[in-house]
């Protein structure tokens, strides 16, 4: 891993309709993660929050089934520069979000840097809608898809270039809530996916051992984790928790074994919401997860 760290706050909000996704990155930041990650003896600088524009300031018109169509496509083209300068000058870009659209811009950033990207993306959902698929309109459902160059072609298109991402790179892990037109895309492209049923099927270390496997042929792996992946016991602050989600200690396992492996060069921790949430707890789940990601140990 390498010893310099960037982070980057993107208080989006748009992706969604649920206020308060937006004071994620601050905080992620009030549960310490800046120290977390010095006393590991990284260091790390903090560049501070991408601009958002404000709900209240967005067309009420949506563009056909997207919300918010123009704000999540003005914060992405930021998102994606930042993230790539940060990787051009040696940085492990750290994204704290914010709901997941935020990952269109993340991943725009960050795979103009790689050949080969690899993407995990540990998620109750599978990002995978369209605009036609969608039951929503909500945009933070279908980053993935948009990474993999399905989708409006305003966003597919961000950073000019599409598409960011190849099916058989992808590991989708915790999924338990999956709509009709992204389970066909999963069976179109082959994606590879753990639901919860090979989660407790095969217990999280042989997923974690075979997703490295799946991924070693790739140059670089991006951590796309989605706090909702959790239980909802154990990350209550998060706008759509779904029940039966993955422990807590199983987070942890799946960190350190990402750690051991070393094969993770950049991560966002999003949908992080503390109104919904109790006394900080999902932020400071979200802190502790980075810790072990990046190498924290008991002994
Ligand atoms: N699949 C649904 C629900 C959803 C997706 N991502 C989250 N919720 N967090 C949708 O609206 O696309
Ligand atoms: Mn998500
Ligand atoms: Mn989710």
């Amino acid at each position: 891993m390498l010893k310099d760290i960037t982070v980057i706050g993107v208080p989006m909000d748009l992706g969604q309709m649920r206020r308060g996704v937006d004071m994620g990155p601050s905080a992620i930041r009030y549960a310490g993660v800046v120290e977390r990650l010095e006393n590991l003896d990284y260091r790390v600088e903090d560049f501070g929050d991408i601009e958002i524009a404000r709900p209240e300031k967005q067309n009420i018109e949506n563009e056909g089934n997207l919300k918010n169509l123009n704000g999540v496509i003005e914060a992405s083209e930021k998102l994606s520069q930042t993230v790539s300068d940060v990787i051009t000058s040696n940085k492990f870009p750290l994204v704290l979000g914010g709901d997941h659209s935020i990952a269109i811009g993340t991943l725009a950033g960050v795979s103009k840097n790689y050949k080969n990207l690899g993407v995990i993306w540990y998620d109750a959902h599978g990002d995978l809608n369209t605009a036609d698929t969608s039951p929503s309109g909500n945009i933070h459902g279908m980053p993935l898809a948009v990474s993999l160059g399905i989708g409006h072609e305003r966003l597919t298109n961000i950073s000019e270039y599409t598409p960011k991402i190849k099916p058989e790179n992808i590991v989708i892990i915790g999924a338990r809530s999956l709509d009709e037109g992204e389970r066909e895309l999963i069976k179109e492209k082959g994606i590879k996916v753990y639901t919860m049923h090979e989660v407790d099927r095969l217990g999280m270390t042989k997923v974690m051992e075979e997703t490295i496997e799946y991924l070693s042929h790739t140059d670089g792996v991006h951590l796309s984790l989605d706090l909702d992946g959790l239980d909802p016991h154990d990350a209550p602050g998060v706008g759509t928790p779904v029940l039966g989600g993955i422990s807590y200690r199983e987070s942890h396992l799946a960190m350190e074994m990402l750690a051991e492996a070393e094969i993770i060069t950049s991560a966002e921790f999003v949908e992080v919401n503390p109104i919904l949430d109790e006394k900080n707890k999902t932020a400071t789940v979200a802190v502790a997860l980075m810790g072990s990601l990046f190498g924290e140990k008991l002994l």
